[in-house]
């Protein structure tokens, strides 16, 4: 009944296209070689999360193994559906493992993640996941955390201007407020938030701590510490 637009559906949010898409789909084509049957896996978003979750899927209808995804998105959960595969959510389940992109990531696996805007949910899915493979081509490898990215920081709209004047203890050299796509207002996230994207001098490890703690502050895109495996060609 329901016909997908299937350009739009493969479609890279942010560009209209999949950048690297080679290799991004080695590396997509690598992760799904971990699935087992009976496995819950904690799905992520972005381009190199879809190839990885299309993949996956296929393998999932040609072994007829049973599989529960847990989706980091609406996005996430919308291309389950259309692959065919079984989603639940962290209320129910927790995942066996998980897999996700990221924006940047660092010498010691620290990453900046949330250019799509899911970062709220990928943290939870995340932090609930006792291993998580983080998929990028070698575009996304940095010396120094923030090189090329601002950090995204989810921020309810009341508490706006308190967050602003909190980050200037933090030497933030620009705080921008992500607009929608029609540019006519902020972006909403899923949760119903804003997004400030936050460029800083220095990136000290305690830093993902300190900022959530600013009242208001729902998440940031910052990933300190989390168990990691990152997969690169
Ligand atoms: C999600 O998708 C986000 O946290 C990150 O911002 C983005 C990476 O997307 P892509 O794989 O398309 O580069 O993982």
């Amino acid at each position: 009944l329901l016909k997908w637009n299937n350009r739009l559906a493969k479609k890279d949010s942010w560009s209209g296209e999949i950048s690297n898409k080679d290799a991004k789909q080695r590396v997509a084509d690598e992760v799904s070689r971990f699935v087992k049957n009976g496995d819950t896996i904690g799905v992520g978003s972005g381009s190199t999360s879809f190839l990885a979750l299309q993949s996956i899927a296929e393998r999932v209808k040609q072994e007829n193994l049973e599989v529960l995804a847990i989706p980091t998105s609406l996005e996430a959960m919308m291309n389950c559906s259309k692959l065919g595969l079984k989603t639940t959510t962290l209320s129910a389940a927790r995942p066996d493992w998980g897999f996700d992109g990221a924006d940047e990531v660092d010498g010691q696996n620290r990453l900046i993640k949330g250019r799509g805007g899911a970062l709220f949910a990928e943290k939870l899915v995340m932090a609930s996941s006792p291993k998580t493979y983080i998929l990028v081509d070698e575009s996304k490898f940095v010396e120094r955390l923030g090189e090329k990215f601002a950090v995204p920081i989810e921020v309810d709209p009341r508490a706006v201007h308190l967050v602003e004047t909190s980050l200037e203890r933090y030497a933030a050299r620009e705080v921008t407020m992500r607009m929608a796509q029609s540019k006519d207002g902020p972006l909403i996230t899923e949760a119903g938030n804003i997004l400030l994207d936050v460029r800083f001098d220095h990136i000290e490890d305690g830093m993902e701590k300190e900022l959530s703690s600013i009242p208001g502050v729902i998440e940031t895109g910052l990933f300190i510490g989390y168990s990691v495996e990152i997969l690169t060609v």
